[in-house]
């Protein structure tokens, strides 16, 4: 909160105005179908802006939907939302494209990213393992949560963090991309992971 004086106290008094809550960038990222949309739209405070297209005939033979046949939709570009997390910070969430054709846009996409997390779905670990890469190399704070499809996770955390070749300091958890408090938890993972590097790399 800063000061500022007031025009009608003939600049003698003081009145207090609220600044506006710091935008932090994360990127939601995960293979095909790990729920990515649907964790955007889970917490965001606005109505979420996704690209959604039908599956088309074309892409039903491209893209695997085993573990999805219910899924009729899939996101071309990107989803984004927010979701203000205290008066003083706000998270603005860009989640990818799952396809790895669309891998091109993962550059612009995590520009100014303070961190991210990659989604797993546990029954195709594979297909998370591209993100996982991308931001170790990238060097991008993220954490990975697990999204356990109706309560399940076919293997143990431990078995994930071997498969993914996660490395030891990155927090991995299980949460339920359709509940707001659980991808609350989730994201709040995330920040701690993207705070604690700005805090090693000497910020205020
Ligand atoms: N049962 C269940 N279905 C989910 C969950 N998360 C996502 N889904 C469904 O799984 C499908 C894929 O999710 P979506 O968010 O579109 O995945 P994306 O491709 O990563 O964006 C959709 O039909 C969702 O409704 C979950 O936690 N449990
Ligand atoms: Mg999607």
């Amino acid at each position: 909160m800063v000061f500022v004086p007031s025009p009608t106290h003939g600049g003698h008094s003081v009145t207090p105005v609220e600044q506006p809550p710091t935008p932090v960038k994360l990127v939601i990222a995960g293979g095909f179908g790990v729920g990515k949309t649907t964790t955007v739209g889970s917490i965001s405070e606005i109505r979420p802006l996704t690209t959604e297209a039908a599956i088309t005939e074309v892409a039903a033979g491209v893209d695997d939907l085993t573990h999805t046949p219910g899924k009729t939709s899939t996101t071309v570009a990107m989803d984004f939302g927010c979701i203000t997390i205290d008066p003083t910070l706000k998270l603005y969430l860009f989640g990818t494209p799952g396809q790895d054709r669309f891998g091109f846009m993962w550059d612009d996409l995590v520009e100014g990213a303070l961190g991210g997390l990659v989604i797993v779905d546990t029954r195709r670990l594979d297909d998370c393992y591209a993100a996982v890469d991308y931001f170790e190399h990238k060097d991008v704070p993220f954490a990975v949560a697990v999204n356990a499809f109706d309560g399940e996770v076919e293997h143990d955390l431990d078995e994930v963090r071997w498969a993914l070749d996660i490395a030891e300091h990155v927090p991995l958890t299980v949460f339920d991309a359709r509940k707001t408090g659980s991808v609350r938890d989730a994201l709040l993972v995330v920040l701690g992971v993207a705070l604690a590097r700005a805090e090693a790399a000497g910020a205020p």
